[in-house]
């Protein structure tokens, strides 16, 4: 069993019950440590699955960590993402990758990504971190070895709140069908969840009679005890004529004591402070050289960031956020305002908000926080985002004005076929949030980085689109589209604090953009511009128009400032915060009066530039015009682990690159003149 030569078949290393408490103790340890120097993750679930982890990776899979595309090895598949670092210290422990290199997880460039890429990781099986696909894959792993005559086993690695994926009970189903014995899932029931306990988010239980009434092998076992893991792994691989799952009861934080049980430690890494006394408890303090690792990790950090700054474009001077003495902006999450608007609007009775189990982050939850009055209209459903969407659309049928919402690749992504027919073609009065959209979303990586969403949003008839620029706006967009307009209603919004560049006198009409000069150089950046409706903008005859939408209006603002600043060339920003339904005449307006449209969104090219450069080209009047485009956006690639505004350097999304584009478009058009 375990680690092997695949060469000669021999295995290379056995391990005794002591050794691989030992080493389960250990990883836990590096896993702490990689979780704090990378300042975000989840601790709490990578711990509870660790007993198992190093049972699996060291004793029971049969791998070759020199050969990890060895055609017969058992393969792994990390259905729960979010676990990646459970994964790379598995990997680490059995020889695939340094488990010193581990301390780079989640920063730029590191292949230790936020979840688990296969193309960047010898050892890891499959892309994961959109919850409840693992199984499945699995399933198509089974199938396949079956027609290659293959006898390895495929262990499927997931959670219990996981369990609440409707996808997972289609992958049961058809494993039980097909008699899949080369299937050993293992689900990690530490019974939390985000939202709190499993059985009150939305219960899962009784999972052993679940999985037996599909067709399947049930073994239960305490997942902390090393021998009973050992043991269970090994009669699951000796089961015949049916797949297997192992509940393994876990505590969830397990070998911290702060840490155990507690919800909050979900999604939390450990400060410099909690590692050390989480190090000592687990007596690790002097086994893990805590110091050299957290400097190999800054060392990783300060070459990434060299790196980066090397491609910025460079001006005469640095107009990056909060840079000089002058222009200083205060930042807020556009989130906030979301929570704001439910929190006020919700009083109306009509509203129910669903809960997708990442209620607190996206702010959803304020609605019904101190408000116990409204508690009655707090509909937990769990991780279940297909289910929820036409949850909502059977609320919204009955009369009811259904808010959902999830990080946007969950809400608007997974769900789509939800989105399409049961909200958008049956034109119901549904509110849908795409909540941590953007690469801004940093660290977490390419499977939590909307960037398609817009696409597929604004693509359903019937649907309104909304990507308001800061948390002020957001929270104006949030309370118009509650209350006043009826319909399917997408809006979308970030994480990460961004520049707030609008007041509570700065107009918001749905449909309407607003047109955003800049003034003067001013102490608050806010101040140095003027916005009105774009409709009451008279024309100044500006050099050039930027439309941008969502976060990339500030940094649209700011591209003006830079332009003003080193070139003197005169910008009409355009907030399009409405995509959709769009306001064509101030497009039109600025492609006539100015000549050159740069598209500025924090998506995949195309959402918002290709809507604009349609309208331009298809527009009589403009028929003759000579009209310049240039689009800023993400180039038709996937996001990537990093901090959200090294991100936004890596991805070309900053004013910086507005205004590089804008300087090129500007040598054109006066070429042209
Ligand atoms: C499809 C999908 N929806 C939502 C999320 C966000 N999310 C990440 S972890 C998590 C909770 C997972 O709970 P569980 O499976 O019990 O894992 P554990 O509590 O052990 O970490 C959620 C909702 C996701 N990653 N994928």
């Amino acid at each position: 069993m375990a680690l092997k030569d695949s060469r000669t078949g021999k295995t290379t290393r056995s391990y005794s019950i002591d050794e691989l408490k030992d080493a389960a103790n250990l990883m836990r340890g590096y896993n702490l440590l990689a979780l704090c120097a990378a300042g975000s993750g989840h601790a709490g679930g990578t711990l509870s699955l660790m007993d198992i982890t190093a049972a699996l990776y060291l004793d029971a899979a049969e791998h070759d960590p020199k050969n990890p595309s060895w055609p017969d090895r058992d393969r792994i598949i990390w259905s729960t993402g979010h676990k990646a670092p459970g994964l790379y210290v598995g990997l680490g422990i059995a020889g695939f990758c340094a488990l010193d290199d581990i301390v780079t997880l989640r920063k730029l460039g590191s292949p230790f990504q936020g979840h688990p890429h296969w193309l960047k990781l010898p050892g890891v099986e499959i892309s994961s971190g959109s919850l409840g696909q693992g199984l499945s894959v699995s399933v198509g792993m089974a199938l396949a070895a079956r027609l290659d005559g293959k006898h390895h086993k495929i262990f499927c690695l997931m959670g219990d709140g996981e369990q609440q994926e409707g996808e997972v009970w289609e992958a049961a189903m058809e494993a039980g069908h097909f008699h899949l014995d080369n299937i050993i899932a293992i689900i990690d029931r530490n019974r939390l969840q985000i939202d709190g306990w499993v059985k009150d988010v939305m219960n899962v239980e009784p999972l052993d009679a679940k999985y037996r009434s599909f067709g399947w092998e049930v073994i239960s076992i305490d997942g902390h005890d090393m021998q009973q893991v050992v043991d269970a792994l090994r009669r699951a691989r000796a089961v015949e004529g049916k797949p297997v799952v192992i509940l393994a009861d876990t505590i969830k934080g397990k070998g911290v004591s702060f840490m155990e049980n507690q919800a909050g430690w979900h999604g939390k890494s450990p400060n410099r402070q909690e590692l050390d006394a989480a190090l000592k408890e687990l007596g690790l303090a002097e086994r893990i050289d805590v110091d050299g690792l957290l400097a190999k990790a800054q060392r990783f950090q300060d070459e990434a960031t060299r790196k980066l700054d090397a491609k910025m474009p460079h001006f005469s001077r640095d107009y990056w956020w909060n840079a000089g003495v002058t222009m200083q902006v205060k930042m807020e999450p556009t989130r906030k305002g979301f929570g704001r608007a439910l929190a006020e609007s919700g009083g109306d009775e009509r509203i129910v908000c669903v809960g997708l189990d990442i209620s607190g982050s996206i702010t959803i939850s304020d609605f019904y926080t101190g408000k116990p009055e409204r508690a009655k209209r707090w509909i937990s459903l769990g991780i279940a985002e297909q289910s929820a969407t036409a949850a909502a659309a059977g609320l919204a049928r009955e009369g009811k004005l259904p808010v959902i919402g999830s990080y946007a690749t969950f809400s608007a992504a997974r769900n789509l076929d939800q989105v399409r027919t049961s909200i958008c073609y049956a034109n119901l009065n549904v509110l849908i949030a795409g909540a941590h959209a953007g690469i801004s979303v940093g660290p977490d990586g390419a499977t939590h980085q909307a960037l398609e969403d817009l696409f597929a949003m604004m693509g359903l008839p019937n649907m309104s689109v909304v990507v308001p620029c800061d948390a002020v706006e957001t929270r104006k967009a949030t309370n118009h589209l509650l209350l006043q307009h009826v319909g399917p209603k997408y809006i979308r919004f970030a994480r990460e604090a961004t520049p707030i560049v609008t007041d509570e006198t700065t107009p918001f009409v749905f449909g309407k953009a607003n047109a955003i000069r800049l003034r003067k150089e001013s102490a608050n950046f806010v101040d140095a511009f003027e916005t009105r409706l774009a409709s009451e903008h008279k024309d100044e005859r500006e050099d050039l128009s930027i439309v941008a939408i969502g976060p990339m209006v500030p940094e649209a603002m700011r591209a003006a400032f830079i332009l003003k600043q080193e070139y003197g060339y005169e910008t009409r920003v355009l907030n399009l915060h409405t995509l959709k339904p769009i306001d064509a005449e101030a497009i039109l307006r600025a492609a006539r009066e100015t000549g050159i449209v740069i598209t500025a969104e924090e998506h995949q090219i195309g959402a918002l530039a290709w809507r604009v450069s349609g309208l331009i080209t298809e527009s009589h009047e403009l028929y003759g015009v000579p009209v310049i485009t240039g689009a800023i956006g993400v180039k038709d690639r996937f996001g990537e682990s990093g901090a959200p505004w090294e991100l936004v350097k890596e991805f070309e999304v900053s004013a910086e690159h507005i205004a590089q584009k804008a300087v090129e478009l500007m040598a054109l058009k006066k070429k042209g003149a």
